[in-house]
């Protein structure tokens, strides 16, 4: 199965760029659009497709080739999350919480903790979770409580971590804990595998959407690593590294919102030029074209503000850390709203699994709420007009 990717993807594109997207579609389209309603329904968490995306280089897209990243840039990286997104946001969001933490790794890591791990994370032989967030602290993350005592050669690590996508199936956490005093100064970010004493997981959560890929607490009682699981060797650096992480997840994330909504408004448009009412097919009613005049607006401003967030990025451009939370903000709200006017379009069919736009909702709701609410997104670019 393949599929033709839309103009708009591929607009102002040389054939290297082309070539990468066009990769990621035609992967989608034969190893997640035919399983997705399957993986979600049976809650199944698929590893092995993860695995087959990376021996295409979609494990560690963005880090450096010296330990075995891909060496591509932040713009093939939203563009790629938006093909795969178009046939399942879920492990599309997945991939790129893994690729967020190799990329921690990989700029923050010493040369030994980069050669330890970055080819295993770029092949997802070892697959990684994000831990920072904790049942007391979501969005006020610097007040986070879970601390690493310096015990001899060891740290030893006690709390819990909630919410953390992958938790119990991940084999490597990469976790924000207290080493130091209160606020962002005292956190340190540390590497932890799965196996060692003291590391355990709680029950799966229920949740909305985001079916095929688990999300649970993971508890840290008194958890001893050696002070070589320290990421970058010192201590205090942990909300940078943890902030800084966040901006390039947060317009990933955003483009797996991009995805989902092309997806939604690909479905309607096909579906209201199919659909007889009154004597014609529904696209020739006006109000449902204005309505995929609009859906198509909401996806064109989408792109283009998350391209321009991800080409700061890749310039580490000054204001790289509002336009990512703008973006973010703005396309998991936009492609959203996207996703239920298809549903609204689809009459009493979109309301049902078979026609696939419900689960594209649900899958979408998260991407409000994750990795920075779009009100903390707004604080962050609030905060940067405010200091001008
Ligand atoms: P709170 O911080 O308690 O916020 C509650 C409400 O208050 C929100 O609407 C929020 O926007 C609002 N609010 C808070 N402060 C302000 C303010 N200053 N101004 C205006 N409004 C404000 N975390 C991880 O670390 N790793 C993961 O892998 C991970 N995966 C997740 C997967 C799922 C399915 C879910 C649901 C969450 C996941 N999270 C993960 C956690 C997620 O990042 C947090 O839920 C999110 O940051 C919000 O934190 P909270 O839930 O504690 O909400
Ligand atoms: N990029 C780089 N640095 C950043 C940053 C960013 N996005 N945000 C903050 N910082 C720096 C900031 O510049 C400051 O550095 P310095 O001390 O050198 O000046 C330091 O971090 C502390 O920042 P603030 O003084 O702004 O700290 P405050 O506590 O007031 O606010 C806030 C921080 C709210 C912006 C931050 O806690 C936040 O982003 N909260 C949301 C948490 C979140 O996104 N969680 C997602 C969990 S992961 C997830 O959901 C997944 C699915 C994986």
């Amino acid at each position: 199965m393949t599929r033709t990717v839309p103009a708009a993807s591929l607009a102002g594109l040389d054939e290297t760029d082309r070539v990468i997207v066009e990769t990621a579609a035609a992967f989608a389209a034969k190893h997640l659009a035919p399983h997705a309603a399957e993986w979600d329904q049976a809650g199944h968490f698929p590893v092995d497709e993860l695995r087959a995306a990376a021996e295409l280089g979609m494990g560690a897209i963005y880090c450096e080739e010296k330990f075995g990243g891909s060496g591509l840039r932040r713009i093939d990286g939203v563009r790629i999350f938006e093909q795969l997104a178009y046939a399942d946001p879920t492990t599309a969001a997945f991939l790129s919480i893994h690729n967020m933490c190799t990329w921690m790794v990989d700029t923050y890591g010493t040369d030994e903790q980069r050669a330890q791990w970055i080819s295993r994370l770029a092949s997802m032989e070892t697959v990684a979770s994000y831990c920072l967030t904790e049942p007391g602290v979501g969005s006020d993350a610097a007040n986070l409580s879970t601390k690493a005592v310096r015990d001899g050669d060891d740290y030893v690590l006690t709390g819990i971590k909630q919410f953390i996508s992958g938790a119990g199936s991940s084999d490597l956490y990469v976790v924000m804990a207290r080493t130091g005093g209160p606020g962002p100064k005292g956190i340190s970010t540390f590497l932890v595998e799965k196996g060692t004493p003291g590391l355990s997981f709680g029950a799966q959560e229920k949740k909305m959407g985001w079916h095929a890929q688990p999300t649970a607490q993971v508890v840290f009682d008194a958890v001893r690593v050696p002070s070589s699981a320290l990421l970058g060797a010192r201590e205090g650096i942990g909300f940078g590294i943890a902030m800084n992480g966040l901006n390039g997840g947060r317009i990933n994330i955003a483009a797996c919102s991009l995805g989902g909504g092309q997806s939604a408004f690909d479905s309607a448009a096909t579906y209201v030029a199919q659909r007889e009412a009154f004597g014609a097919t529904l696209i020739d009613e006006p109000t449902i074209r204005f309505t995929l005049a609009d859906m198509a607006t909401g996806l064109h401003t989408s792109r283009l503000l998350l391209w321009d967030a991800a080409q700061a990025l890749d310039a580490d451009a000054p204001d790289k850390v509002e336009k990512c939370a703008m973006a973010k903000r703005y396309v998991t709200d936009t492609c959203f709203s996207i996703a239920d006017q298809s549903i609204q379009l689809h009459g009493g069919y979109g309301y049902l699994r078979e026609y696939g736009v419900e689960k594209i909702q649900r899958d979408l709701r998260v991407n409000r709420i994750l990795e920075g609410t779009n009100e903390i997104m707004r604080v962050v670019h609030g905060r940067a007009i405010a200091s001008r």
